[in-house]
């Protein structure tokens, strides 16, 4: 086929593009993913403790990926932001993701659309390159592997306002070439997921497994003959992943994507870029500059570090709490004595943690009276850094102890 219909197929296709925007602050160099002590109620709010705990820190989504160079929108026509943490008990990353967009433009429908044109919709996208191997991702071709990395395009529809949805598909690409490719759902990479529409504000807020490079390739009807839990990876501390978040944003339906925005600047090559052995540069879709290279390679993608727990990683315990709920001593070699000074009546939970988010204890006892005293054997815990989840009612008071 003619290289240049290819070129502008494959960008019209893909979420593509690149390039930083002076002052504007992008992901930090490196995102340490701080491991959370509990999993999220999956309901669109960040409320919950592993997105207020010290070092799970807002990473933006701002810079303009198309038109190439272009300038910032308005705040109401796009704004984004993200926050991730993982847990080795799960062996899952959790993502919140906030998206303010001044018009939601959704009917995308895996089954009946082609698949292909989801980026002519409004979508929130993952690029996961998960040994940083970097290279090219597109195809099966030569040395290249289509799962070197993923990029995860999900697409849904809108709830109703104040409503949620937990319906979504998430495609991708796969294949030899541009002749041998079909787009699969990688919808099962997502064990939790919800979004809530509040206005124009889409909140975001799920879970995902992680695989390698030896995941199977996908049949164009989306079946594998292969196990794909065979090439899940492993979470561990110090692991270090290529990573970056995107949005494409579109206004109107009309088949065109106004803007693509990332989560970090991306990089600009000059001449030949090396894909498959084809040029790729700067472009132009709908009257505007573009140029990418997420789509193609993991090369450029930002980088997210997996962090040991310690002092981050731990939910803020307000002044409020720490004055309502005692523990003493906070160095325990058998008992642990716990008072809670509230009106407040009900049954108390207590929950103990080691720092890899592992439930090592768990008590109970009801609260009849204003002041709670509670004594707890512990002796049979090894020795090490433990965190406290006191909770009653709805309130939780996080502390951290230290076993004798
Ligand atoms: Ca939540
Ligand atoms: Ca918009
Ligand atoms: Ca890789
Ligand atoms: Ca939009």
């Amino acid at each position: 086929m003619n290289f240049e219909f290819l070129k502008k197929r494959a960008i019209t296709l893909l979420c593509g593009i690149t390039i930083g925007i002076t002052g504007y602050t992008a992901q930090d160099d490196t995102i340490k993913v701080q491991p959370a002590i509990a999993i999220p109620d999956f309901d669109g709010y960040a409320t919950d403790e592993i997105w207020n705990s010290e070092g799970v820190n807002w990473q933006p989504i701002d810079q303009v990926w198309m038109p190439w160079k272009g300038t910032v929108p308005t705040a109401d026509d796009f704004k984004g932001r993200f926050k991730l943490v993982w847990r080795e008990p799960e062996n899952l990353l959790f993502f919140f993701v906030e998206i303010t967009d001044d018009v939601f433009v959704d009917g995308y429908n895996f089954a009946t659309n082609g698949p292909f044109g989801y980026p002519n919709y409004d979508v929130v996208e993952i690029f996961l390159d998960e040994n940083r191997s970097k290279g090219p991702h597109v195809f099966d071709n030569g040395t290249e592997n289509a799962q070197n990395a993923f990029s995860y395009h999900i697409t849904l529809n809108a709830p109703d306002d104040g409503k949620t949805t937990s319906v979504f598909t998430v495609e991708d690409l796969d294949g030899r070439d541009w002749g041998n490719s079909w787009v699969v759902n990688y919808a099962k990479h997502f064990p939790d997921f919800v979004m809530r529409k509040e206005g124009n504000n889409y909140y975001y807020e799920f879970s995902l497994k992680v695989f390698n490079d030896t995941y199977p390739t996908q049949q164009k009807n989306g079946t594998t003959s292969t196990d794909i839990e065979k090439s899940r990876v492993v979470l561990a501390p110090e692991k270090i992943m290529g990573f970056t978040m995107a949005y494409c944003d579109n206004d109107a339906n009309d088949g065109k994507r106004d803007h693509f925005f990332g989560s970090v600047p991306g990089k600009e090559y000059t001449g030949n870029f090396g894909f498959s052995g084809t040029q790729y540069s700067i472009s132009t879709e709908n009257g505007q500059k573009i140029f990418n290279t997420h789509w193609m390679t993991a090369s450029d993608y930002g980088v997210a570090k997996l962090m040991k727990s310690g002092v981050t990683g731990i939910p803020k315990e307000t002044v409020a709490n720490k004055q309502k709920v005692k523990i003493n001593p906070s160095q325990i070699s058998s008992t642990l004595n716990i008072t809670i000074n509230d009106t407040a009546t009900g049954r108390v939970k207590i929950e103990l943690y080691n720092l890899n988010g592992i439930k090592m204890a768990e008590f109970s006892e009801m609260k009849n009276e204003a002041v709670y005293t509670g004594s707890h054997n512990i002796a049979h815990l090894i020795k090490g850094i433990y965190i406290t989840r006191i909770t009653l009612n709805k309130e939780t008071s996080t502390q951290k102890i230290i076993k004798l």
